[in-house]
């Protein structure tokens, strides 16, 4: 009987110390640089509320994990054969056991259904100061609209620190979602539909956005970052986008400036970008004038041509290197018109000269 006892006080004393160490995980993310080596860094304020209830979920599923497991263990040793052909004790049922087994795991849900739905609360509560970002999903590239400025960005956003930011998040094309890990918020982004998440930052610094929505071939490389900054550093970065916006509208002639609303409005800059960067295509910037080499090894130098041909019936040339996935672009979409400003924008974009 003594025997028996002390066992069940080492027992005891065991899962005490599992509890205790599940529990050191779930205070963790109250510090204020990371919350744990399970998570990316807690950069916004809801962060460390969602990483609460995660270290609360996984305290309380491993300690019964742990417990299981113990006895299981326990039991098939204790109460093993031990000569052969022994037979074991069969009993069936037990009242107290099942009532205990019965009302522990609803409490516990009880209490973690309302310590969520506190949080849930916290996130859809959208503060009525809070500063307005449109976000645009696009296959694939994430589109910023800095609402109250009119300043844009692409794949970059800029925020200022311990501000709530409220983003309305569409889609243009298919269903994508918006996804900042180190915020832990992630909103899906519908066509035609408009939702709303917010973040308030609490740490400056860069962090990945992505897209948590298959979305199509380039989905992988639907990547984008956040950058945290100070409001002075956040003012200066609007002034300066302001003027630049400012300046390249200066510098476009008229119908540059009608082909630049036909390549947003088609969604060109989901694939090609005008900086020199690769994205799902190549970028157009220096596009005139170039030698190009094509899948089958010829070459080609870029004229007006060759890039009419490339939106009227892509498949034709294929650029060495990249994936034969450009869509068609006909009448029906660009007009003969239409077309002439296109490549007038696109010849905007510099000028490379090849032998
Ligand atoms: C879904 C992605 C995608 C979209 C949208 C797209 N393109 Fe492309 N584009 C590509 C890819 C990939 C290539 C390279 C393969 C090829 O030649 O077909 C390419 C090639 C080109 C080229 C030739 C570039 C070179 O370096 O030779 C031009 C010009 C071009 N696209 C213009 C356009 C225009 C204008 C639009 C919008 C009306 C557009 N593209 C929309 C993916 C896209
Ligand atoms: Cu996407």
């Amino acid at each position: 009987m003594a025997q028996s006892t002390k066992r069940i006080k080492s027992i005891s004393f065991f899962l005490l110390l599992i509890s205790f160490f599940c529990l050191l995980g779930f205070g963790q993310s109250n510090q204020p640089q990371t919350s744990s080596p399970l998570m990316p860094p807690a950069a916004s304020t809801i962060s460390i509320d969602v990483d609460n209830i995660y270290y609360l979920i996984l305290a309380v599923t491993s300690f019964f994990f742990f417990l299981v497991v113990f006895l299981l263990i326990y039991f098939i040793i204790k109460y093993r054969a031990k000569k052969p052909g022994e037979e074991g004790i069969n009993f069936h049922g037990h009242m107290g056991l099942e009532i205990v087994w019965t009302i522990v795991p609803a409490v516990i849900f009880i209490i973690i259904a309302i310590y969520s739905a506190e949080i849930l609360q916290k996130i859809d509560n959208v503060p009525a100061d809070a500063m307005v970002i449109n976000v645009t999903g696009e296959q694939f590239i994430w589109h910023f609209e800095y609402a109250a400025d009119g300043v844009k960005s692409d794949k970059i956003m800029h925020v200022p620190l311990n501000k709530p930011i409220v983003l309305n998040i569409e889609a243009k094309d298919v269903i994508h979602s918006f996804w900042v890990p180190a915020f832990r918020i992630k909103q899906d982004a519908l066509p035609h539909e408009q939702r709303e998440t917010w973040f308030q930052a609490r740490l400056t610094g860069e962090f990945p956005i992505r897209c948590a929505e298959l979305c199509g071939p380039g989905h992988s490389q639907m990547l984008g970052t956040v950058i945290v900054e100070t409001e002075t550093q956040f003012a200066a970065w609007i002034q300066e986008e302001k003027e630049k916006a400012n300046a390249q509208e200066n510098a476009l002639s008229d119908s540059a400036k009608r082909g630049l609303d036909v390549i947003q409005h088609q969604g060109c800059m989901g694939c090609h970008t005008i900086d020199g960067s690769k994205l799902v295509g190549p970028t157009w910037l220096g596009l005139y004038g170039k030698t190009e080499t094509l899948d089958d090894g010829s070459q080609v130098k870029v004229d007006e041509a060759y890039i009419l041909e490339s939106i009227r019936d892509p498949n034709a040339k294929v650029v060495n290197a990249f994936p034969a996935i450009m869509p068609t672009f006909g009448p029906e979409k660009i007009s003969d018109d239409q077309i002439k400003d296109v490549l007038e924008y696109i010849e905007s974009l510099g000028t490379t000269k090849s032998k």
